[in-house]
């Protein structure tokens, strides 16, 4: 209880009434920077209002499991790579990190971070703006460990397998699966792709996927599989539960739906300071700031407004910036009004996209990028 906000447990429990019952299980997190979503399987939510540097510590990052977490003996683990390869691999863990190691910062997003502010409430877990962070990955590449196993000629995808398995109930599964993506060839040998045994200088923790798990720069959450126990490099395109069935949306050609796979992530802004419905002090400048993010290219701009999207200006962008990172950003509101103001915030990347103001219901439950407004009492 003493572990989360005021503010934050109220909307917690007005938004998810079925949770009182479990009161005080659902309500401990590891960190006063977290906010339990569910207990089992642990999903915890990082509180993004305490967003105030460019890496997100370890006990504050989100964490999202769909099943519960594997117990791995880090002697016995291996890293089994087959399929459409010359030789096929078992990797231990020393194996691994013999290798060229790299270290870079990536952003991770889960595609249903912000699902709250949806209506009508769609199902999956309720998160606000907390499913995202930034941190720092030291591990192999991808690429150098497919040219280990010499990819053979034919192959189309690497498929990433994670030792956590489960049933679905809805939509069912075919029985138990473990969670499991791929990825196209191309993007398996992208260098933002890597297998990361470290997360911001520290060994990997379980509840982020130790002892192995993949870092997919620039594309959604569900890409990055932890856990990893198997990595099957095949010649068609996989079409598997948490890529056909979940973890998609609908792409329009001449009008007409099909269904894809989520991949790279929107252009997106949020908004840390202030928090949701904080009161702040009238007449006095205040700093609002947040982070700006996009899958392909790099944030340009961040625009501001303070009267519900009439008047923009524009941010001023952190001079710390990585590629696949987000950008931190600020702008001083000189003089807030006593009243209710709604705040906004709205990115656009080097490739000339702009955060909608709309939301897109093709996404259906995934990909929450548009303008998101901060109501905030001044007085
Ligand atoms: N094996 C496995 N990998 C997984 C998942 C999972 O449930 N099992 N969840 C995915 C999703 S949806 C997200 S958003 C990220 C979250 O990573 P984190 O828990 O380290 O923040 O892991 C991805 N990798
Ligand atoms: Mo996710």
């Amino acid at each position: 209880m003493d572990l989360l906000p005021r503010r934050q447990f109220l909307r917690t429990a007005a938004l998810a009434p079925l949770a009182i019952a479990a009161w005080p299980r659902v309500l401990r997190a590891d960190s006063p920077q977290q906010i339990m979503r569910m207990n089992s399987p642990q999903n915890l939510e990082w509180n993004f209002a305490t967003l105030n540097g460019f890496l997100t510590p370890t006990d504050s990052f989100y964490v999202r499991n769909h099943f519960p977490m594997p117990k791995i003996d880090r002697e016995k683990w291996r890293l089994k790579v087959d399929g459409t390869v010359e030789r096929p691999l078992e990797l231990s863990l020393d194996d691994i990190v013999k290798m060229q190691s790299k270290t870079r910062p990536l952003l991770l997003e889960c595609a249903g971070n912000g699902r709250v502010f949806l209506t009508p409430a769609p199902k999956g877990v309720a998160w606000q703006l907390g499913a995202v962070g930034n941190a720092e990955w030291t591990g192999a590449a991808l690429a150098d460990i497919l040219d280990k196993a010499g990819v053979k000629k034919g192959a189309a995808e690497v498929l990433l397998e994670g030792a956590d398995s489960g049933a679905v109930a809805d939509p069912p599964s075919p029985g138990a699966i473990p969670f499991a993506r791929s990825l196209p060839l191309e993007k398996a040998k992208s260098p933002e792709v890597i297998l990361a045994y470290q997360m911001n200088g520290n060994d990997l923790t379980t509840a982020h996927g130790a002892p192995l798990r993949a870092m997919v720069g620039g594309w959604y959450g569900m890409a990055s599989v932890k856990w990893l126990t198997r990595i099957v490099v095949v010649e068609k395109r996989h079409r598997g539960f948490f890529q056909a069935v979940d973890y998609c949306y609908f792409e329009r050609q001449h009008g007409l739906a099909s269904v894809v796979p989520i991949t790279a992530m929107q252009v997106k802004s949020q908004i840390a300071q202030p928090a949701l419905s904080e009161t702040i002090p009238a007449g006095k400048p205040y700093r609002v700031a947040g982070a700006a993010w996009t899958g392909e290219g790099e944030i340009a701009k961040v625009e501001v407004s303070a009267d519900g999207g009439k008047h923009w200006h524009e941010a001023k962008l952190d001079a710390a910036t990585a590629p696949f990172c987000w950008r931190l950003w600020q702008w001083e509101w000189k003089e807030p009004k006593a009243g209710r103001a709604t705040l906004m915030s709205r990115a656009t990347d080097s490739k000339g996209r702009t955060q909608p103001t709309e939301r897109n219901q093709d996404y259906r439950n995934y990909m929450i990028h548009h303008v998101l407004p901060v109501d905030v009492e001044v007085k």
